[in-house]
């Protein structure tokens, strides 16, 4: 399929962001895929190094925009991610958001050519890395669309979004045992709990990539989308408008508690579900979901 470069002057005024942030060359979406993806665009900050696009008025879609070094993930880049991701967060009329990167790649793993040179002390003392955990912390739903390379710092990166679906061309793997390191941002951890010991030890200390059917098949991802392109951002705009038309307030609760089961052992978890349960009767929300079942109607949330 003939593929489309979102330069500015490609795409109509009225579905243009801030000029600005077409500064560097867009993924390759086809021209129909990106203006729909693009059809309701706010005015945005102007960003370098990620795309951020309104498709649905409660949805916000990010995308990671480095395709020269197939969205390698620099700080800068982080950097931009993490402001735009958490104003989302903090917008009340956004219900979720979604994260993507191109057809070729996802992201292909952290910035190898800005970490070579790195000193200890420095990486250290500067805490490289920490930062990119702040994702993890986001209180409404992040939704990964992940096609192609998913990659060290990439796949990491998927599994510290809430969700993930996949096009079936997404490959995944954790390499860095191939640079003479290990996984730095949770590969190692979240990997364990997605798919279990004896995959993750095999993945992290082969670096072997493997495919979105392993990937499903494990439970890593939710599911692989249909075969096309963009098919998988569109079904990931989908999920997160389903989602943003629930209540905010037990989406957020939902989240949390199944969040919790990392962390918690299953008594404990168990009596934080419940706390949590009984925390949202003193919402309106749950006074007008039941409300609306009982009078057979569709609920109007207000969030509150
Ligand atoms: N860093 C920097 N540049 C990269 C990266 C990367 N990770 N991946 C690709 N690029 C660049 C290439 O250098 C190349 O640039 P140039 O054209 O200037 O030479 C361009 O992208 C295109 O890449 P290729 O020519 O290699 O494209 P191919 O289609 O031949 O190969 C691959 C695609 C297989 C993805 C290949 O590029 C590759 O193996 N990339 C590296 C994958 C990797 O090792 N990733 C792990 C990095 S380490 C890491 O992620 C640590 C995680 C730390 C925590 C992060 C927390 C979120």
């Amino acid at each position: 399929m003939a593929q489309f470069m979102a330069r500015p002057s490609l795409i109509p005024k009225s579905l243009r962001f801030s000029p600005s942030i077409y500064s560097r060359t867009a993924p390759s979406y086809s021209l129909r895929a990106v203006t729909r993806f693009m059809s309701s665009s706010t005015s945005q900050p102007s960003y370098e190094y990620i795309l951020v696009s309104r498709p649905e008025p409660s949805v916000v879609l990010v995308t990671l925009n480095r395709p020269k070094a197939l969205n390698a993930l620099c700080s800068p880049l982080f950097k931009e991610l993490n402001q735009a991701l958490e104003e989302a967060d903090q917008d009340d009329s956004v219900g979720a958001m979604v994260l993507t990167g191109s057809e070729k790649a996802f992201a292909a793993g952290a910035d190898i050519k800005e970490m070579k040179d790195k000193q200890y002390a420095d990486v250290y003392k500067n805490k490289f890395l920490e930062d990119w955990g702040r994702i993890a912390h986001l209180r409404k739903p992040l939704i990964a669309a992940v096609s192609g390379y998913a990659l060290g710092g990439g796949c990491e990166l998927a599994l510290m979004c809430d969700i993930i679906l996949a096009s079936p061309s997404a490959k995944f793997g954790q390499p860095e045992i191939n640079l003479g390191v290990i996984p730095g941002g949770g590969g190692s951890q979240r990997l364990i709990h997605a798919i279990g010991k004896s995959r993750t030890m095999e993945l992290v200390l082969t670096g072997r990539m493997f495919s979105a059917k392993e990937a499903s098949d494990w439970g890593m991802v939710s599911r692989v989308v249909g075969e096309g392109e963009g098919e998988v951002v569109k079904e990931a705009i989908n999920m997160a408008k389903e989602i943003s038309g629930k209540s905010q307030l037990a989406v957020q609760a939902g989240k949390e508690v199944v969040n919790a089961a990392y962390e918690m052992t299953l008594a404990e978890g168990l009596r934080f579900e419940r706390r949590i349960f009984h925390g949202l009767f003193a919402t309106n929300d749950q006074k007008e979901g039941m409300a609306a079942f009982a009078e057979k109607r569709k609920a109007n949330f207000t969030h509150s």
